[in-house]
Order: C-alpha cells, then sequence, then structure tokens
C-alpha cells in the first residue's frame, strides 16, 4: 500500500556480519504493514562515532512511503532490530543493527520515544550523505537543505562500498 508520508530510514551495523544485516534489513521493511520502499542508497563504511575500539560500520538509507504513524513505525523498527538479534553492549558502542527514523514527512517530533528530525543527523556523514543520495533536494525540518549539511561535514573515512542488496545468503 502507499500514497502514505514519505520518510526516510537510517540503517547502521558493525557485528554480526553486517553486509548481511543490512541485506535482511531492507527485506524486513519489504514487509511493513501499509508501506511501500521507495529506495534505498548505496552502502558506505565509516569509522565509528564513538568508542573508537570497535569494528567499522556499514550505512545505509532506505525511502519509504507509509501510512502508519510514526510510533507504530518506530515500534516496527525497534521488532525488526529485536528480530535480528540485536546487540548492544554499551552506550555508542557496537550493534548488530540500528534502524533510525530520519525523517516522518516533513514532521518535527520531539517526545519521550521519538525525536525526528533524528539527533545528531546534521553531524552525522554517514546519515547524511545516504539521505542526499536518495533525496538531494530534501529539505531537512528545521535544519535546512540536506545538501548544505552535507556540505558541511566532515566525510574524511566514509567509503561507498560495491556492494550487491540482492545476494544471496
Ligand atoms: N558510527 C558510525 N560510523 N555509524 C553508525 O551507524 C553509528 N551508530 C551509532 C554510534 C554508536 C553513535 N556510532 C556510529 O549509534
Amino acid at each position: 500500500m502507499s500514497g502514505g508520508i514519505v520518510v526516510y530510514i537510517g540503517m547502521g551495523s558493525n557485528l554480526d556480519r553486517p553486509a548481511d544485516q543490512l541485506r535482511a534489513a531492507l527485506q524486513a521493511l519489504h514487509g511493513l504493514p501499509d508501506s511501500t520502499v521507495l529506495g534505498q542508497s548505496s552502502v558506505y563504511r565509516s569509522a565509528p562515532m564513538g568508542p573508537s575500539d570497535q569494528p567499522d560500520y556499514l550505512n545505509a538509507a532506505a525511502m519509504l512511503s507509509t501510512g502508519l504513524s510514526a510510533h507504530d513505525l518506530l515500534h516496527a523498527l525497534q521488532a525488526i532490530e529485536r528480530d535480528q538479534g540485536r546487540v548492544r553492549r554499551r552506550h555508542w558502542g557496537e550493534r548488530t543493527l540500528d534502524l533510525d527514523i530520519l525523517l516522518y514527512g516533513e514532521q518535527q517530533i520531539d517526545d519521550a520515544e521519538l525525536t525526528v528530525p533524528h539527533v545528531g543527523i546534521a553531524e552525522r556523514e554517514f546519515v547524511l550523505y545516504p539521505l542526499a543520495e536518495l533525496a538531494p533536494d530534501l529539505q531537512v525540518p528545521g535544519l535546512g537543505p540536506v545538501r548544505d549539511l552535507q556540505a558541511a561535514v566532515d566525510a574524511k573515512g566514509l567509503v561507498r562500498v560495491p556492494f550487491d542488496w540482492k545476494e544471496e545468503r
């Protein structure tokens, strides 16, 4: 189903075969109720933000149209993280899978459960590059054009990797 709100989901993994984690996560996004995946970005490798004694991350973003509310979408993403055996060992530490709502239409949301646009979006090259690839003309609510945000971050250490989203496991 479609005709809903356009949302952007950030994906990240640095544990337990990150490439497989991203592929499985995209498959799971295709299975979300009342939603259609409109596209996915390239995959980028980046050094960890946070403790440096953890593996590099793979990051990507997906674009969806959804009829789900922001909170129903959040809960569905948390269920996918759990299904993929999410482990998170420490604050800003390594994790099996992170799925974050980066943008939910034009909405700004800030409550106990959810902050949209995602906290830190403007400082994170591993979020801005995939996002700008999917939607180069995007306006990030409250923050301005994604292009300007992208131009302002240091992309050193971010590497676009050859990636087949459909590869067999
Ligand atoms: N660092 C990178 N490079 N990529 C991430 O997805 C990521 N996610 C996180 C923290 C721990 C902040 N660092 C990250 O949650």
